[in-house]
């Protein structure tokens, strides 16, 4: 039975629809009726049925590295954690949870925590993610709302990503605002990143800032605003304060002083600000860029300042619009999952919230003040102030910045708790009691997306082993913890208690408010289809925008105006450390690797971690194209792949966040990054470290593919990943092994006896290459070379097939590419049809013009779509190529 469900991934939160047929085959298709993406799906979300596979499930509870009843794994998370508590205090405890639970978990974990162990340390990855634009929205609507909705981006007629790369990470968006763009002549677009990224494809401006300049870059547009007299006069009288001030902080700010300080020309921050002064309707979406910083809710503010003094919010195709990164931030911000917030957008520090909430909880406390931020928290670990963690669907050790001072953080806890569906994560391996959870497929409940919309989620799949549902778990530690009030039967019991307490003494003095579905029956809970809220007997069926006119919810109900001294990044390059290292997302892996490493064709993308260098660095610093580098920062080290690109500013490196120790030896990007952190937001600035590039050149560099998992080595750069009937792994290292034969049949793990054994051997040269072929098909290969410079692994990777190999193929096998240049198909572009970087050059070559043209004669492109902006980048070298020098 086809099962309506969501996507587990990005804040766009599309419908899909799963089904399972008898012989257990997973499909899933995007669901046409979701309003979030009408029957679109991105590449991730197209290869979801890749991904729920249960090798490497965690099944059953685990204590001290050996499988235990519920009962015995529930006692001592429940005895560890009221004896702490009972002799040193609530705040000797502390809960790590996560934008990926879905909102009952959240809820529930948020319960017991501030209201009956009675301590705010309970924080969330949304601490890394959101919590600059959460500041932001509070200071300036007295509420954490984001007005607008994805309509919006489609009647816009200017658009605005700063800190977005949304054509990677929010791809299913971006495509409806390409589409929207190619039926509207009117509409433009204008990308702010120090980066050229993908979503620069599709822009008609790029502005390729310094980096951390971003409130100089607003500021000096309210101030351009002003000289235009651009005011909404109207509306700022009546719903806002605060203009004043703003405008003295910025008044003298001209476009010459702005581009100098953002390092951009003066034409290009002319035109962005002139496009913006006439264009009525137009949206500024941001996200990472923007958050991760040290100055992250400022650059909020310096934004929303310039659609107040515009009055350009809450009315079709306008708006500032904070894009959420994980499938359910937006909902832990509706249970108030941040140590600095409570339930239902209420105030920890406000007396009267505290109140209400109690009384609704009927609980025996309830925290009296803000909790230790992300960062904080793990310090507070690290010095042993918090005795016992929980750590819910997230993967600290990968995902935090100075990441090995957080792993010896956990290694000096008592008592580490890991709720997660994996075995084997870096976090997990750090845990004395693993609890098993069910997985997307498996569970139930909702989250909500970047435009307040609350979608379902439904099982397709049952539960395996013995896992149990966050919530469930929860509520059963509450229980032994002999805390009253969690003997929830469902999810659906659960959301009506959270609906409830969002309309509890509400009267309109708050704007997360479901109310109206407090008394949901279960039925329509199963059936409840996609709704923005708020919900309420005022708008029964939600409602798409708010503050059209006015209703901020600050005590005198108008907006605010907030000044903005821009500041520079905490930390500054030196000569030490003369580079900027900004960390992000590529196109096809999800975070750290948990889900997207199971699926072959997202792992094709890209395959190794690459440290993108702009050409004069990389000359200055000695690097090559292809070569490893060693980065360093003044917190640790790591090595990647050197990606030399004129995308890159001058100055900066930019590593994906995503390899962590399971995947990749040296390859955890946070071991560098900075923990400098936003004063208000408590948000880590991610996008900007210090560090020092320069070559690892290690003796031997090799690859292998093999049929069976490969082995990862105890030193050195390895890499390794999930292809399509093989596995992949690249090495580079500085011992020779006496025998390379010996070393790479070892590798592939073959007996002799069972395979043929094809060898080519140049010791003079360090080159060793070998394959070995069985029943005709090909086992596995070696390659090995003194250098970098190994022959292209994708026509190797194509003879994995499951028909033998034919003979052309295997006179060519240890060449490592045909006889004809033409069957190399080169690196996949789209992960959808399997389309490489060759073809796709051929097909230029042969005439191709545009995209749609690739699309038809080659189908890449024409599913998911989040390889078009790449198809394009490839024609425009095509073309430029061609042109006669
Ligand atoms: N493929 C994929 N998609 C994802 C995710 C994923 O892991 N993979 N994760 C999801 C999550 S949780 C999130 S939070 C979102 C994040 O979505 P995004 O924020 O769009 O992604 P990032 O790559 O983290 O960063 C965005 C851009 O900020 C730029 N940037 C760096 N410094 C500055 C600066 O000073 N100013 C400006 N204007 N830009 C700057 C970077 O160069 C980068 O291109 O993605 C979601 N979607
Ligand atoms: N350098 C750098 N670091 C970053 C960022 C960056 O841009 N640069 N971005 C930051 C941001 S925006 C984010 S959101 C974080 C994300 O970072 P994390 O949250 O640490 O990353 P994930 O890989 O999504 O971790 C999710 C974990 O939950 C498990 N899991 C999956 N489903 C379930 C479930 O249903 N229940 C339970 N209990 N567990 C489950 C998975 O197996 C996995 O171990 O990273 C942050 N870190
Ligand atoms: S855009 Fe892609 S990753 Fe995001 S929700 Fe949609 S299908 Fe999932
Ligand atoms: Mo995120």
């Amino acid at each position: 039975m086809p099962v309506k469900t969501s996507c587990p991934y990005c804040g766009v939160g599309c419908g899909v629809i799963a089904d399972r047929d008898s012989a257990g085959n997973i499909s899933v298709a995007g669901d046409p009726t979701h309003p979030a993406n009408f029957g679109r799906l991105c590449s991730k979300g197209s290869a979801l049925a890749d991904t729920v596979g249960l090798d490497g499930r965690l099944m059953a509870p685990v204590v001290d590295g050996r499988e235990t009843s519920w009962d015995a794994a529930l006692d001592i998370v429940a005895d560890g954690f009221a004896r702490t508590i009972r002799e040193h205090g609530p705040d000797s405890v502390a809960f790590y949870v996560s934008g990926q639970l879905l909102t009952e978990d959240y809820y529930v974990i948020n319960k017991l925590a501030k209201g009956f162990c009675g301590t705010a340390n309970i924080d969330t990855n949304s601490r890394l993610c959101m919590a600059s634009s959460v500041a932001g929205h509070r200071r300036a609507f007295g509420s954490d709302t984001v007005p607008g909705c994805y309509e919006d981006l489609e009647r816009a007629d200017l658009l605005i990503l700063t800190g977005s790369n949304a054509a990677w990470c929010h791809p299913v968006l971006y495509q409806r605002m390409m589409a929207a763009k190619g039926n509207n002549p009117a509409c433009r677009v204008v990308v702010i990143d120090p980066r050229r990224t993908a979503s620069c494809e599709g822009a008609d401006l790029h502005l390729p800032l310094r980096s951390g300049s971003d409130a100089v870059l607003f500021n000096g547009l309210l101030a351009a605003l002003k000289r235009a007299n651009a005011i909404d006069g109207s509306f700022v009288r009546a719903f806002t304060t605060g203009a004043d001030e703003a405008l003295a902080s910025v008044a003298d700010q001209t476009v010459a002083e702005t581009a100098e300080i953002c390092g951009l020309s003066v034409g290009a921050v002319e035109r962005f600000f002139d496009w913006f002064i006439k264009t009525e309707r137009t949206v500024t979406l941001y996200s990472q860029g923007i958050n991760q910083s040290s100055s992250g809710v400022d650059k909020v503010n310096a934004i929303i300042n310039c659609h107040l003094y515009t009055g350009r919010i809450g009315r079709p195709g306008m708006g500032p619009f904070s894009l959420t990164g994980q499938p359910n931030a937006m909902g832990g911000r509706e249970v108030g999952g941040l140590a600095n917030q409570l339930a239902a957008h209420m105030e920890i520090d406000n007396a009267q919230h505290r109140d209400i909430v109690q009384r609704f909880w009927q609980s025996p406390v309830i925290a009296a003040k803000q909790g230790l931020k992300a960062v904080d928290m793990f310090e507070a670990i690290a010095d042993r102030r918090i005795k016992a963690v929980w750590i819910l669907s997230t993967n600290p050790l990968v995902s935090l910045p100075d990441a090995n001072r957080a792993r010896a953080a956990l290694d000096a806890c008592d008592l580490v708790v890991v709720s997660d569906v994996l075995r084997y994560t870096e976090t997990a391996r750090h845990a004395r009691v693993l609890l098993p959870a069910l997985a997307w497929g498996e569970k139930d409940g909702t989250v909500t997306n970047s435009e307040r919309r609350i979608s379902r989620q439904r099982p397709f799949l049952p539960a395996p082993g013995s896992a149990r549902a966050d919530w469930k778990i929860v509520c059963d530690v509450a229980v032994r913890m002999g805390f009253s009030g969690f003997d929830y039967a469902s999810a659906a019991e659960i959301f009506r208690e959270h609906a409830a307490l969002s309309g509890f003494e509400n009267g309109g003095t708050r704007d997360f408010d479901i109310s109206a579905l407090a008394t949901i029956q279960d039925r329509a809970y199963d059936a409840l289809a996609p709704v923005q809220w708020p919900v309420t007997s005022q708008f029964p069926t939600g409602a798409p925008r708010m503050f059209e006119v006015g209703g901020f919810f600050t005590p005198d109900r108008r907006a605010r105006f907030v000044p903005v001294a821009p500041r520079a990044p905490k930390n500054a390059t030196s000569r030490d450390y003369p580079l900027v290292l900004n960390t992000g997302r590529v196109r096809d892996h999800w975070h750290t690797m948990t889900r997207t490493a199971r699926s072959p064709r997202l792992s094709l993308h890209m395959f190794e971690p690459c440290a993108e260098f702009h050409p004069e660095d990389a000359r200055r610093e000695g690097l090559d194209h292809g070569a490893l580098v060693r980065l360093s920062s003044a917190y640790g080290a790591m090595v990647a792949r050197v990606a030399i690109t004129p995308e890159q500013r001058r100055g900066c490196v930019f590593v994906p966040m995503h390899w962590s120790g399971e995947y990749a030896g040296e390859a955890r990007i946070n071991a560098l990054v900075n923990p400098a952190t936003d004063p208000i937001s408590g948000q880590p600035e991610l996008k900007h470290t210090p560090v020092r590039a320069e070559p690892y050149l290690p003796k031997w560099h090799a690859f292998i593919l093999s049929r069976r998992e490969i082995e990862a080595p105890a030193g050195g750069y390895w890499v390794r990943g999930r292809l399509e009937r093989h596995f992949r792994m690249e090495l580079a290292f500085d011992e020779q092994p006496a025998s390379w034969g010996d070393w790479a049949r070892e590798r592939l793990s073959l007996a002799e006896a069972e395979i043929e054994w094809i060898a080519y051997r140049d010791p003079g040269a360090g080159r060793y290459r070998y394959a070995a072929v069985r029943d005709g098909r090909l086992e596995g290969c070696v390659f090995v070379a003194p250098d970098h410079r190994l022959v292209s692994r994708s026509w190797l990777s194509s003879l994995f097939a499951e028909q033998p190999l034919s003979p052309a193929a295997r006179m060519s096998l240890l060449a490592g590419q045909p006889n004809d240049a033409r069957e190399d198909i080169g690196p996949i572009v789209c992960a959808c049809f399997g389309v490489g970087r060759n073809q796709i050059a051929t097909e230029a070559l042969k005439g191709a013009c545009d995209v749609a043209d690739i699309g038809k004669r080659l189908k890449a492109g024409t599913n998911c779509g989040a390889c078009r902006p790449e198809i394009a980048k490839l024609l425009h070298v095509a073309a430029r190529d061609a042109q006669p020098a």
